[in-house]
């Protein structure tokens, strides 16, 4: 039984991670679409440092809840037959207990070197341009995916969603593409689809099931049905 979780900023959002729906206009008046591209880096690298520095920061003061950890739970039970990919950049998946998260959209704890393209874990501030830990070069940027730019691993992302058995989005609006059509993809080859969220997401009608309400109460629920079955 393949199972191919996609979740989204509302899986964070009982954690105390404000969703992008919530963010929106928050940081300084700027919509996120104009902070999170490569663009706005290039015009006041600065600022969008001290924007990522600032979320980078907050992590320490957020906690998993039992959305990401009946996920892990469920990972500890189907081992590879459940992939789990996430749009957000915390690391709240991997503090519930998850050990593989395929992080498309890249991660906060990760800085991306501008020279040589090195990738390394970073807790500390990027605003002060720090040399590279590989090349020594000060041109380490945040390691997430701008708006416009190739998300991680789509490859082997839909490698996973065309043998999945059953797609289940978690704490997503559907706004953002390519993450948006993977419902599509997955239907098209078979799966069943399944969104659990706090209220219709704009690709709710491609689901055959919708679930409506908050993760952290949802999520255990549906791991336990899933599980139930095999004796867990
Ligand atoms: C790409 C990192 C090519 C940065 C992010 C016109 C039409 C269609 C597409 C486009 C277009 N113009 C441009 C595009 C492409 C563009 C795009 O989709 N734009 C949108 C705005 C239209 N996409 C891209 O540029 C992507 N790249 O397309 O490259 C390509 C394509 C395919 C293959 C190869 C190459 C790159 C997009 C990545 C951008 N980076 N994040 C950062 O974090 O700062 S996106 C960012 O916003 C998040 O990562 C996330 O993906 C997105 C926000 O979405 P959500 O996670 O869903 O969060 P949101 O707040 O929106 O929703 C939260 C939901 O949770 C809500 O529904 C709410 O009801 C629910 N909720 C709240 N509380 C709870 C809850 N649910 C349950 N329980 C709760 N307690
Ligand atoms: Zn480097």
């Amino acid at each position: 039984m393949n199972i191919v979780v996609l979740t989204g900023a509302g899986i964070s959002a009982e954690s105390g991670v404000p969703t992008f729906r919530d963010a929106d206009g928050l940081w300084e008046g700027h919509r996120i679409e104009e902070v999170a591209t490569p663009e706005a880096y290039d015009l006041s690298p600065v600022a969008v440092q001290r924007f990522y520095d600032a979320r980078r920061k907050a992590l320490a003061e957020v906690e998993p809840n039992p959305a990401h950890v009946a996920l892990a739970r469920l990972e500890e039970v189907l081992g590879d037959e459940l992939f789990l990919v996430t749009q957000n950049i915390d690391d709240l998946h991997e503090r519930g207990g998850s050990q593989r998260v395929a992080h498309m959209h890249g991660e906060l704890l990760s800085a991306l070197c501008r020279s040589c393209g090195g990738r390394s874990h970073w807790t500390d501030d990027l605003d002060d341009f720090p040399p590279c830990p590989r090349c020594g070069i000060p041109e380490l940027r945040p390691d997430v995916v701008w708006f416009g730019e190739v998300p991680y691993g789509m490859d082997v992302i839909q490698g996973k969603l065309m043998r999945a058995d059953l797609f289940v989005s978690i704490g997503t609006s559907g706004a953002v593409y390519p993450a948006a059509g993977f419902v599509q993809m997955a239907a098209a080859c078979g799966a069943r689809t399944l969104e659990i969220n706090l209220e219709p997401s704009e690709g709710t009608h491609f689901f055959n099931e919708a679930r409506h309400g908050r993760a952290g109460e949802l999520v255990p629920i549906w791991v336990d049905e899933v599980l139930r079955p095999l004796g867990f």
